[in-house]
């Protein structure tokens, strides 16, 4: 299985409109706190634009809209993997990533069988409150180790600069979100991303 090296987070389908014509080959789209219709409006046109540009598109959460509106990928964090419906899922067809962040959610995401796992935060990241602070680009080696196969994602605090660090511990590919949509020039910043992950 192999997985774009590159795999930024926005929240707002304008970032994708804005960013992915450079080159991106895959995007999450993680939207918080907003009407059903606009989450509708906003997966549907992401959806669209990345199949324009040949880009996966990954719809964080939302997995009734997912399946309702033909998505290919899913992202879910542990709560969601809570109430989620596996079966609604894989019966949709959708090819599913899965957040993790000790051992005990490791081997509960291995055991679906996922399309990636992420592991973060690999640094401290001022995007999402976590219990877990840094786990470090150490443990990216371990949990290459136990996924074997399955491309993992490193995330949370990362940055080009230190991406190198992540591949060589054995990331497969790296998430970023405020690195980029922080950036004085995010369209600067994606480039440099894309020289990066080759
Ligand atoms: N999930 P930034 S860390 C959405 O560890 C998310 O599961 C994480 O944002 C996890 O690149 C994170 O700005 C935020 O640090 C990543």
């Amino acid at each position: 299985m192999s997985f774009p090296a590159f795999y930024p987070i926005f929240d707002d389908v304008s970032w994708v409109r804005r960013l992915v014509p450079l080159g991106i080959k895959a995007v999450q789209l993680r939207i918080k706190d907003r009407s059903v219709e606009d989450l509708r409006h906003q997966i549907t046109e992401a959806r669209d634009f990345c199949a324009v540009h040949g880009a996966i598109l990954v719809v964080n959460d939302y997995w009734r809209l997912a399946i309702e509106l033909r998505c290919e990928w899913l992202h879910l964090g542990q709560e969601d993997l809570d109430v989620a419906d596996l079966d609604e899922i894989r019966g949709a067809g959708l090819k599913l990533g899965i957040s993790t962040h000790d051992r005990a959610e490791l081997e509960r995401a291995l055991a679906l069988r996922p399309n990636y796992i992420a592991l973060g935060p690999i640094y401290p990241t001022i995007t999402k409150e976590m219990k877990w602070r840094r786990q470090g680009p150490g443990k990216l080696t371990e949990w290459k180790a136990s996924a074997g196969d399955v491309p993992l994602v490193a995330i949370g605090g990362m940055s080009v600069e230190r991406a190198a660090t992540a591949f060589a511990a054995g990331a497969d590919a790296i998430s970023a979100i405020t690195d980029i949509t922080l950036h004085a020039s995010p369209e600067d910043r994606v480039r440099a991303w894309l020289d990066t992950c080759g």
